[in-house]
This record gives C-alpha cells, structure tokens and sequence, in this order.
C-alpha cells in the first residue's frame, strides 16, 4: 500500500500540472507560448482573474495558463465543477496564492493543509462560534458598528458628499469582526489614516499577490525589499494580535466569542487546546478572510443596486414591510429579508469575491470520465466563469438580475453551479456570518438611503487575491429625513402584517 501510494503520489510542494495530469495535450491552452516566460502575452500580473475569464471564454470549460514554467489547469464547466465537488476523490488543494499565505497564516483555518491535526481541532473548537446562537449574539454587537457607518454617511448626505464604498465597507467589515471575534475595536471609522493593523494586512496580502508574479527561483533577489517589508508586517500582526490576546487574559471575561473559545474551549472528544501560537494564526486569519471578502460583496451589491433603481424600491419595499419603523431590526427580521438576500447572492455570482478555489485528488481518478488525474494533481475552479457558464445560467448569464435566486429557479438550477464559499469539509465556516452581517447592512442602507450613482463611473475591478469595486462612489441620499415613522403595513407590535415572501 505504502509503495503504490510512493510511487503514484505527485510530489509534495508546488506541483505543475505535467507532474499530475496524464492527458495534459487534450486540455488547451492560449496560442503564443514564450519559452520561459509562458503564456504572459495579452496578460496582465494586476488582474490574473479578469485575464483567466477571458482566456475561459475562448478556451472552454478546462484549460492550462503557463507561467514562468509552471503550468496550472483551470476548470469552470459545471460538469467538471460538481465533479470536483466529490469529496470522496477531491479535497482542498492549498497551493498557489493561498500556499503563498502560510508564512501570514501558517496552520490556521484557512491555510492549514487537511492533514494537519490543527485543521480539524480548531475547526470543531470554532464551528460552534458561527452557530445560530452564537450569531444572534452578534447582531447587537453587528447593529452598533453599522450606527458609525451610518452616522459617517448621514453627514456626507447632509453635504451632499460622495461616500467611498469599497473604503467605508472595509471599515465596516474590519470593525465588525473585530468587535464579534475579539472584542477588539480598531476605531477605523474615527481615524483619518487606516489602523495599523490594516495597512500591515494590505501590504502582507499585497505580498502574496506578487510572490505570483515573480520566478520563484528569482523571489529572494527580485522582492528582497518586499519581502523584508513583509517580514515587519507580519511581526507587526503578530505583535498587535498579542497585545489584543493579553488584554483577554488580563480581563478575563468570557461572552463567548471565537477569541474565548480559541483561549477556553478544549475539544469535545479529546480534550485538547488550541496552542498561544495557533491562536495567533487563528485571529489573523479571522480578522483577514473575515473581512475583505465581505467587504467586497457589499461594494459589488451596493454598485448593482445603485445601478438598477427597479431592483433597489422592490428590496427598499420589503425592509419597510419586514422592519417596519425601526431602525434596530431583531435577529428574525433579517434572515427575512428575501429579495435583498438575493441581491446579495447575485452580487456574489457575477464577482465572487474569493475568485477561485483549488481541488487536488485525494487518489488516481478521471476527472468527469474525461481527464486522468494522478492523486495529488490539482485544479484551479475559476468561479466567476462557473457562475457565467451560459448553458448553466443562459445566454444573459453576464446581466445583474437577483430573480435568479428565486427559490424555484434555484431548484431548476444543476447542483454545485454557485460556490462563492467554496466547497465540501473545507468550505467558508463564516459564511452565516457573512449573509447576515451583509444582509443587515444592506437593509439598513435601503431602508436610510436613495442610493445615487456616479454617472461617469465604469466598473473597475482590483485583484489583490480579493475582488473590489476599484474607484467606486456613491451619493447618499437620506430618505423620509425628518420622519420618524414610515407608513408601511405594521401591526403595534412592529411586526410585518401580512405574508412575508
Ligand atoms: Mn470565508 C474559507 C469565501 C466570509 C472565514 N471562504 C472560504 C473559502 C471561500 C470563502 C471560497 C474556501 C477557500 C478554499 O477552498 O480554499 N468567505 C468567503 C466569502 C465571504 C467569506 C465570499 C464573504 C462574502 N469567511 C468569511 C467570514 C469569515 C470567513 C466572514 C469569518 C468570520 N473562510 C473563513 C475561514 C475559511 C474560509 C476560516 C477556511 C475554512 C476551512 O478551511 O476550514
């Protein structure tokens, strides 16, 4: 067994796709190829993704991208997709950018490779932090941090100043997982330059970014700055994440957020605890993917919204039913809130904020009875073309339309075609987290605000291993000002009359 297993596996560390994927010929890839440098023509190292999907559409649903001698197959089609979607021959693969965050990350949730004890044990330590009651002890916490979001856009309304979404939504995001996780407040909304801890995060993920681009033989020479920089970045994380931990200690309180479970809580079955290093990797990687990839999806719904007044009064119409007058929705009232949740999983196809996820087999298979994959290959799942795939989602899969969330068109819809949170044992463990907190903002902001867009602005989309609306703008305009109540159908109790939909 353990010499079939040595001589099929494709070697450990970074592994090029000849190594793994017998049949590499019958996979296409772009004409042009430039000996050492690869398929570099027509590509461009700020947006790998945006030239992926262009590449996709001329090549199909598989194809291969060289760079600098490494080969990477790329897989959209939903066949392809919801094979890899097997969880008994597919498992996550860290590698490529996501590999490039371990000196950040190392074994934390995110960047933790499937056989490392730690994954599984801080998994089942943190999975309860996103329960349902865990969330419900989140949303007051949620609704304070949006009333700094909203007094900052009350005043541009006021002046009649643009507001900076992907800037302000980032400052929101951080805020509210700091405040769930850690008790932490970074007071983003108060400071006239970004927190520390934020600019060190952007240049690490920056970092990450750029490792793509380079040779890796050449990384040492081409980045030494960048990567000395990194290195301060990364002890300057590490130093704040600490300050941050001490304090619990020192306080000892415990509400029972994620930074209490990650200090307090020892494994149900086997008693075990989460190491003060692991803890440190753990909260970096809480406050990173539990906020730019939000903070995005925001920013994108935010610009469809204000680009689609239609869409806009149909969601603007249910808060009013559903919240009624207040402005301090409970827990219920925003899982209710259907249409504008759609808006959001629509946002989340046509620009999934997290772009794409890796697959690498768990053994020697076929890949859709199609292609021979040695156990070890791997495939990039380049999710905004799966979310554009015209026989999935029709020859108008590039246009903003939320009514393709509708749960019946849902059901007609062949399984594993949506994947902005990934797929299987290590799929998005915030995802709840995430619907909730965007769907609330979401609400809140319908419900404050007419949304006017910037008519000169062309959406611009920025890579920075997260997808965002570069350069976006929007006038706020504060509706019923002055009002205290809004005629909508409400019993005294505030609760909506009539059926919810
Ligand atoms: Mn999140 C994994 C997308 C919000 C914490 N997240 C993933 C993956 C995707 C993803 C895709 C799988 C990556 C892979 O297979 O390599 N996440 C999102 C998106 C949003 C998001 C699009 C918001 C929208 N994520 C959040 C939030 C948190 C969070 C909020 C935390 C509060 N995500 C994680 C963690 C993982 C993850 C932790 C790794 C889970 C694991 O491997 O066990």
């Amino acid at each position: 067994m353990a010499e079939t297993t040595a001589r099929t596996a494709v070697p450990k560390g970074f592994r090029s796709a000849e190594q793994g994927w017998p049949a590499l010929h019958r996979i296409p890839h772009p004409p042009y190829r430039l000996p050492l440098l690869g398929d570099l023509v027509g590509s461009s190292r700020r947006t790998p993704v945006q030239d992926s999907v262009r590449i996709a559409r001329r090549l199909g649903p598989i194809f291969r991208r060289k760079v600098f001698g490494n080969e990477f197959v790329f897989t959209w089609g939903a066949r392809l997709a919801a094979d890899l979607a097997d969880e008994s021959r597919f498992a996550k693969h860290v590698g490529l950018g996501v590999a490039n965050l371990r000196p950040l990350a190392g074994d934390g949730l995110f960047t933790a490779y499937n056989h490392e004890p730690n994954w599984q044990l801080a998994h089942d330590v943190l999975a309860p932090g996103f329960s349902r009651e865990a969330m419900s002890g989140y949303h007051p916490m949620m609704l304070s941090v949006a009333a700094r979001l909203t007094e900052h856009w009350d005043r541009a309304a006021a002046d009649g100043r643009w507001v900076d979404v992907p800037g302000d939504m980032t400052k929101l995001t951080l805020e509210t997982i700091a405040r769930t996780g850690f008790g932490h407040d970074f007071g983003s909304f108060e400071r006239s330059r970004p927190h520390p801890f934020v600019t060190a995060m952007i240049g690490a993920l920056s970092h990450a970014q750029r490792l793509n681009n380079v040779p890796p033989p050449l990384a040492p020479l081409l980045l030494r700055r960048s990567n000395r920089r990194n290195a301060e970045d990364i002890a300057r994380l590490g130093h704040i994440v600490d300050e941050v931990v001490r304090r619990r200690r020192a306080d000892g309180h415990a509400d029972g957020d994620l930074l209490d479970r990650m200090l307090e809580t020892a494994h149900p079955a086997t008693g075990e605890r989460l190491s003060p290093e692991n803890v440190r990797r753990q909260v970096i990687t809480f406050l990173v993917a539990g906020h730019e990839t939000t903070s995005g999806a925001l920013s994108f719904a935010l610009h469809h919204l204000s680009l689609h007044p239609d869409v806009a009064d149909r969601a603007r119409a249910e808060v009013d039913r559903v919240w009624g007058a207040t402005d301090t929705p409970a827990y219920e009232q925003v899982a209710r809130l259907r249409h504008v949740r759609r808006v959001l999983d629509e946002a989340l196809r046509l620009w999934p904020t997290a772009p794409a996820y890796s697959r690498e087999a768990t053994e020697d298979t076929v890949l859709a009875d199609e292609h021979p994959m040695r156990r070890g290959a791997w495939t990039l799942v380049l999710t905004p073309m799966l979310h554009r795939d015209p026989e999935v989602w029709g020859a108008d899969a590039d246009r903003f339309d939320p009514d393709r969330f509708e749960p019946r068109a849902v059901r007609a819809r062949p399984p594993h075609t949506y994947k902005p949170f990934g797929t299987g044992a290590r799929a998005c463990i915030g995802r709840q987290f995430a619907l909730h907190e965007a769907t609330l903002i979401l609400g809140l902001l319908l419900r404050r605000y007419d949304l006017h867009p910037d008519p000169a602005y062309r959406l611009r989309v920025t890579e920075r291993l997260t997808l965002m609306p570069e350069g976006l703008r929007l006038r706020p305009e504060r509706r019923n000002a002055g009002r205290t109540d809004i005629p909508a159908q409400r019993t005294d109790s505030g609760q909506p009359r009539g059926p919810v939909v």
